[in-house]
């Protein structure tokens, strides 16, 4: 992970920046992240929303952003666009890709490490907290004592993140107690036992309200609200208007309140609080990378897209030119036609591998759009013209 951890620097964001998301800034290389770029002061004043919690006053016409690098994420639900996602105060945010066991060696040492805002008391209040939240679920790597203890299973095993089990009387209590976390994260291993890999948290806005909740020692902690939930008959949660929710069978709820991970079991090289944790499978099997189809372009001129930090950049090509999609990512990634995860037939990348590039060549006009089939959250377009 030593290439990842490098690109992904410090980066911190403050409140007058406030982060306007780049699907509309086709093939832009700002350098800061690829996906995203700061708001003219004009556009900040536009979307700038009333509290923590809010999502902004106005969405893009396109979606964008990346769940766990920007403050806000815009999907498209339905013909609209809208935030599913808002994360991290209104003020200034910390992100620095610190794991937990980065952080009990660094209060060992006694070493300071200034970009991450913490101080020493701090930093030792934060391992404490932590250490915390690893004594008190050691007892649930046991997952009977886990189903035991109330927590049942909500989404399906999500790539880079794991099944999440809730327990509801925790939830409801609005109290955050590092001895207590809500949510466990699992995924099966190759004998499809359930292994607890982390743990998550979650305050309902109503008990703790709209500001970011003061919990975890430190800076570090950026909060995020899921917006327009939908879960299904099938356990996996996604975005959806109330109605199309409920003409799938879903139960819709316009948020599920605060909510971060802590991992405390497998450590995380993209930080303790990041959403993703790319040791979670899926990894990358040799044996499952397809080599690029058409790793050479043979004649005509061509586009790059960066995949960077779970997004892709939109772009645009003229017909006969080429698009070259490389994944600077730290996990895999697939280019598919379709949105949402869900493949629409055509053109089908197969897994991307860190460092790997897929090349797709367009000979006719219009818009395609394309998705990650591992990440659902990752749509992209790719606008073609004569
Ligand atoms: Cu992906």
């Amino acid at each position: 992970m030593v290439m990842g951890r490098a690109r992904l620097a410090e980066v911190v964001v403050s409140s007058i920046g406030v982060l306007l998301i780049a699907g509309a800034c086709a093939g832009s290389g700002d350098g800061l992240s690829g996906a995203v770029v700061l708001a003219t002061p004009d556009e900040a004043e536009a979307i700038l929303p009333a509290d923590d919690a809010s999502p902004p006053g106005n969405a893009p016409d396109r979606p964008g952003g990346s769940f766990g690098y920007t403050r806000y994420v815009f999907e498209e639900v339905g013909d609209r666009v809208i935030t599913t996602l808002v994360e991290g105060p209104l003020g200034e945010q910390v992100r620095v890709p610190v794991s937990y066991q980065e952080l009990r060696d660094l209060l060992a040492s006694g070493g300071d490490a200034p970009e991450l805002r913490l101080a020493q008391g701090d930093l030792k209040t934060l391992v404490s907290q932590l250490d915390s939240v690893r004594e008190s679920t050691e007892r649930y790597r046991d997952f009977e004592a886990a189903i035991a203890d109330g927590f049942f299973q909500t989404t399906d095993e999500v790539p880079n993140m794991g099944a999440h089990f809730i327990n509801l009387g925790r939830s409801l209590d609005g109290e955050f107690d590092p001895t207590e976390p809500e949510i466990l994260l699992y995924v099966r291993d190759e004998s499809k036992r359930w292994e607890l890999v982390g743990t998550s948290f979650i305050l309902s806005t109503e008990q703790v309200g709209s500001d970011h909740p003061d919990a975890f020692a430190g800076p570090l902690d950026n909060w995020h609200i899921h917006y327009s939930v939908c879960t299904g008959a099938t356990v996996t949660s996604r975005s959806a208007t109330r109605e199309e929710c409920r003409a799938q069978g879903g139960i819709w709820a316009p948020t599920l309140g605060w909510m971060i991970h802590a991992w405390v079991w497998v450590d995380n090289p993209l930080g303790v609080f990041s959403m993703w944790n790319p040791e979670i499978p899926p990894l990358v099997e040799a044996g499952e990378i397809r080599p690029s189809r058409s790793a050479v372009i043979e004649d005509g001129d061509s586009r790059t897209l960066s995949i960077v930090n779970f997004s892709f950049e939109s772009g645009q090509a003229r017909v006969g030119e080429s698009v070259v999609w490389t994944n600077v990512d730290g996990v895999p990634h697939t280019v598919t036609a379709g949105s949402r995860g869900v493949a629409s037939g055509g053109y089908d990348s197969g897994l991307i591998a860190p460092g790997q590039s897929f090349v797709l060549r367009f000979d006719q006009p219009g818009q395609f759009s394309f998705t990650c089939t591992l990440h659902p959250s990752m749509t992209g377009t790719v606008t073609v013209t004569e």
